[in-house]
C-alpha cells in the first residue's frame, strides 16, 4: 500500500492535484489519487477516513476548491497528518478555497499549503518530509531534490 493518499473534490482538481503526485514520483513516494468528495460522495469521504490509517496510508493530502470542507472533514475522521491544498478558482481566485481550509477550530489541524500549484508540489514535499523522519534513504533523496533545485536558479537575471 502506497504511504500517501492523493484525494481532491472533483476530476477538475487533478491539473493542479497531479503536481503533488509529479513530485513524489520524483522522490520515490508511492501514492494513491482518488476523488473524494465532501459534498457530492460523502459516504466515500466516509469511509476513505475511516480506513486509509489500517490501509497503511500515512499522510493525506487533500485538495478542494471553493466550499472547500474535504482536507478539514477528512481531519475529523482520520488521526492522520493531513495536508491541505486550495484549489485556484474562477469566481475567488481561490482565496474562498484557502480560507475554507485553513480556518480549522482547535483540535483538528489541517497542513494548509499555497492557493494552486504550487500548493500542491509542497504539498508533496511536506509529506516525503513527514515520511523521511523514519526513512534515511528517502531524506537523502530530498536532500538532493532540494539541492538540485537550488543548483537551477541562475545567479544572474538573463534576457
Ligand atoms: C470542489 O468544487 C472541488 O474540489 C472543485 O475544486 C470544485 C468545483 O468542482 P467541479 O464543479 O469542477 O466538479 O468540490
Amino acid at each position: 500500500m502506497p504511504p500517501v493518499g492523493i484525494i481532491m473534490g472533483s476530476q477538475s482538481d487533478w491539473p493542479t492535484m497531479r503536481e503533488a503526485a509529479r513530485v513524489l514520483d520524483e522522490l520515490g513516494v508511492g501514492h494513491e489519487a482518488r476523488i473524494v468528495s465532501a459534498h457530492r460522495t460523502p459516504d466515500r469521504l466516509w469511509s476513505y477516513g475511516r480506513e486509509a490509517k489500517g490501509r497503511g496510508i500515512r499522510v493525506v493530502i487533500a485538495g478542494a476548491g471553493g466550499a472547500a470542507h474535504l482536507p478539514g472533514m477528512m481531519a475529523s475522521k482520520t488521526p492522520l497528518p493531513v495536508i491541505g491544498v486550495p484549489i485556484e478558482t474562477k469566481a475567488l481566485g481561490g482565496v474562498d478555497s484557502l480560507y475554507s481550509i485553513v480556518q480549522m477550530p482547535r483540535g483538528f489541524p489541517v497542513a494548509t499549503m499555497a492557493i494552486g500549484a504550487a500548493g500542491a508540489v509542497n504539498a508533496a514535499l511536506m509529506a516525503a518530509a513527514i515520511l523521511a523522519l523514519s526513512d534515511e534513504a528517502l531524506a537523502e533523496r530530498l536532500v538532493a531534490w532540494r539541492e538540485a533545485l537550488s543548483a537551477s536558479v541562475p545567479e544572474v537575471p538573463h534576457d
